[in-house]
């Protein structure tokens, strides 16, 4: 399988994450995609390539323009307003009170952030853009011909809503490629997301449309993060009633009942008959995810991949999260060398 892959995700290089009430070196951190990339030459995965420049368009088919430019420049507006530590949001328009940007970034940041544990700092904005063209480069591939691709997407995007960012994710990469496919013609593209964290922002974008599906299996929102959405009441609003589907988990599920659920996307994805397949590839199930709770082995990635490989879909794999940062070299590509061997 190919690989797009840059060098540009170090720039996205933060010290800071609140975590716990204390600013901790992040999960979300360079080193994990230095394991994947040295997992993918272990192996033999593929060729490796870089990614091509698209320019803003594509990107703004999906994120407000004011949301970008806050990307943009929150780093030295940031600095010019004399804070000494990383940018993080002290406060937001809460509920009952006015939605709209202030002037001062400090209030500016809030306006923008779903969460607070994702410090902005110095490079971020031009990580973030080039986490989007490696998704748009492996996308253009798989249009040109290859059955599939993985983009090992740095920082990554699922929790990025058009207008807001957090979770460790800035702009949605996989809405952003999924967007591409259908603006080149594609009728119906579905987005499985096996990140452990529900995928709020990939389903407040596409909520109220019917040319993408929408499936997500996830920690349970009463007990993980995003907390406020991914129950599995929210099914799609309008033209898109339908094509929202949440598989939200307890603490301590294992594959047996992850892979039921599994089985349920896999055959509603068959049923929608989608163009190409977008996988938001996160492997922070695994049982020894410091920050989530399913209990997945590292067997288990080579199982499920198979079992995605047998929709025999165009299918293109976006890296999100997974932060037993030893084991996430392993864990993905036993994804990507399951599905190569359905
Ligand atoms: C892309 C991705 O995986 N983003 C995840 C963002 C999670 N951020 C919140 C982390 C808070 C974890 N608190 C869990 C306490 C466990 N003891
Ligand atoms: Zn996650």
């Amino acid at each position: 399988m190919l690989t797009v892959h840059t060098e540009k995700h170090r720039l996205r290089a933060s010290k800071t994450e609140l975590y716990g009430g204390v600013l901790v070196p992040p999960f979300e951190c360079p080193e994990r995609v230095e394991i994947v990339m040295n997992r993918i030459q272990e192996v033999g995965l593929g060729e490796v390539i870089g990614p091509d420049s698209f320019g803003l368009d594509p990107i703004r088919r999906i994120h407000q323009p004011d949301f970008l430019d806050f990307l943009a420049n929150c780093w030295s507006e940031w600095q010019a307003a004399g804070f000494k530590g990383e940018a993080i949001a002290p406060n937001w328009p809460a509920r009952r009170m006015v939605q709209r940007p202030p002037n001062h970034i400090d209030g500016k940041i809030g306006y923008y952030a779903l969460a607070t544990e994702t410090s902005i700092s110095e490079g971020t904005w031009e990580a973030a853009l080039a986490s989007a063209e490696v998704a748009l480069t492996a996308r253009r591939k798989i249009s040109e011909g290859a059955r599939s691709a993985f983009a090992l997407c740095r920082p990554p995007g699922h929790h990025a809503t058009y207008d807001m960012y957090g979770g460790y994710c800035f702009l949605n990469n996989v809405a952003i490629a999924a967007q591409a496919w259908l603006v080149e013609g594609a009728e119906r593209i579905a987005i499985l997301d096996v990140d452990f964290h529900h995928g709020n922002g990939t389903q407040d974008i596409f909520y109220e449309r019917d040319d993408v599906l929408f499936l997500s299996l996830h920690g349970e929102p009463e007990n993980a993060f995003p907390y406020f959405l991914g129950y599995a009441n929210e099914t799609g609003s309008g033209k898109g009633e339908g094509y929202n589907v949440n598989y939200p988990l307890p603490e301590n599920t294992g594959f047996e009942r992850w892979s039921e659920c599994l089985e349920d996307a896999c055959k509603r994805i068959s049923r929608y008959a989608p163009d190409a397949l977008i996988v938001s590839l996160g492997v922070d199930t695994y049982k020894e995810d410091p920050i989530s709770f399913f209990k997945l082995d590292s067997d288990d990635y080579l199982t499920y991949g198979e079992r995605i490989g047998k929709l025999g879909l165009p299918t293109l794999f976006c890296f999100e999260g997974g932060y037993a940062v030893q084991q996430v070299g392993i864990n993905a590509v036993n994804v990507l060398e399951g599905f190569e061997q359905a």
